[in-house]
């Protein structure tokens, strides 16, 4: 483990050869160099700040939950060059409660019908809106595909289509899908902070592999989210790319060329010539709350490669003055561990989202954003 370690980009150290050693200078300096390299090389320029047009509309608002929650449907709106755009939210919100509460959103990447509020499925594993709700969360969901299709379209569709120039030709550092995702995710934050019920301050991002992916890249540009969480998120998630087990950065932008900026295809097989590697994505959600969350049977995401990078984030939280789980042993499955602002568990079975995961992400925002 200590060898691998070794291997990695100093997360402290800038470009210039210069070490970052206060939290002023981590903020200044090489935090915004290290989101710089992440969109150069890895996911893309997204558009800054908030899109024009942007308004949210209230389509329904229903006793739901057997009349513990609210459901609200919220249309997004937004405009771009290209036209107009739009996608649904779907949101949970306790009835018994004092003042606004928590939220847990959910980014999507399956289970469409959870977002049906016509056939709603209130104990799903992947979006368990009624164990969020009795614990005294708001739940909120929405749909990855509603924000850009998940296919090799050429970047036509979705909100690429809306947002992207369409006379030049694509930039090899324009955005991809996951960044289009992540960009979704910062709109229903801009809704959040509109919504009475909800405590804005206090909101956790999650998503599942490829919305794992998301979560991170979305909590890392956004810092209104007070907490993250990666589960099974695997190659350029929370995993480690020097060194990894199962896919590689070869085997992703092969079977998904879409998800990622065109540059980032040069560090196929070359996984020690990026400049970045992934503890530093995660380093850039401190001092934030970040909890991984891996499956030991996923060997295909590489559990330890997500639990040593998480590790390799702690120098930053530091910086801080926080405290944050350290290099040590790889823990036995369904024992999650926690040290100050971050998480980890490693689940007995396979790639996917389960009620056990949510149990322990709650557990972990209840300690810190109840
Ligand atoms: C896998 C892919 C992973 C992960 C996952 C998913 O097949 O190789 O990177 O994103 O899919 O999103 O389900």
């Amino acid at each position: 483990m200590q060898d691998r370690l070794a291997l990695l980009p100093d997360v402290l150290q800038c470009l210039d050869g210069k070490t970052v050693s206060s939290k002023e200078e981590w903020l200044a300096v090489r935090r915004p160099e290290i989101s710089e390299l992440f969109r150069e090389h890895v996911f893309g320029r997204e558009p800054e700040g908030k899109p024009s047009g942007l308004r949210f509309e209230t389509v329904t608002e229903a006793s739901a939950l057997n009349g513990a929650a609210v459901r609200k449907q919220v249309v997004i709106r937004f405009a771009g060059p290209n036209g107009e755009g739009s996608f649904p939210l779907l949101l949970f919100i306790p009835v018994q409660r004092e003042g606004a509460v928590p939220a847990f959103v959910l980014i999507n990447n399956r289970a469409q019908d959870a977002m049906d509020p016509a056939s709603p499925m209130p104990n799903d594993p992947f979006f368990p809106a009624e164990q969020l709700v009795s614990e005294g969360f708001a739940a909120a969901v929405f749909q990855t595909n509603d924000i850009d299709p998940d296919v090799d379209d050429g970047f036509k569709n979705g909100v690429h289509g809306i947002l992207d120039p369409i006379s030049e030709p694509r930039p090899a550092n324009a955005w991809g899908t996951i960044a289009a995702w992540a960009w979704g995710a910062s709109r229903v934050m801009d809704y959040l902070e509109t919504e009475e019920g909800v405590d804005a301050n206090r909101v956790a991002l999650v998503g599942h592999s490829r919305g794992g992916k998301t979560a991170l890249w979305a909590g890392a540009l956004d810092p209104r989210f007070a907490m993250v969480v990666s589960n099974n998120s695997g190659c350029t998630g929370a995993a480690l790319s020097r060194g990894k087990q199962g896919e590689t950065i070869r085997d992703i932008n092969t079977r998904f060329p879409h998800w990622f900026s065109d540059n980032y295809k040069r560090y196929n097989g070359r996984e020690e010539e990026l400049p970045v590697d992934q503890h530093m994505l995660l380093a850039l959600i401190a001092p934030r709350l970040l909890y991984v969350a891996s499956a030991s049977e996923d060997q295909w995401a590489d559990p330890v490669s997500e639990f040593l990078s998480l590790t390799a984030a702690a120098k930053v939280y530091r910086l801080f003055g926080l405290q944050a789980l350290e290099e040590q042993p790889f823990p036995p499955a369904d024992s999650p561990i926690a040290r100050g602002q971050t998480g980890y568990h490693v689940r007995t079975g396979l790639h996917d989202l389960l009620h056990y995961d949510w149990r322990c992400f709650i557990e972990f925002a209840k300690r810190h954003m109840s």
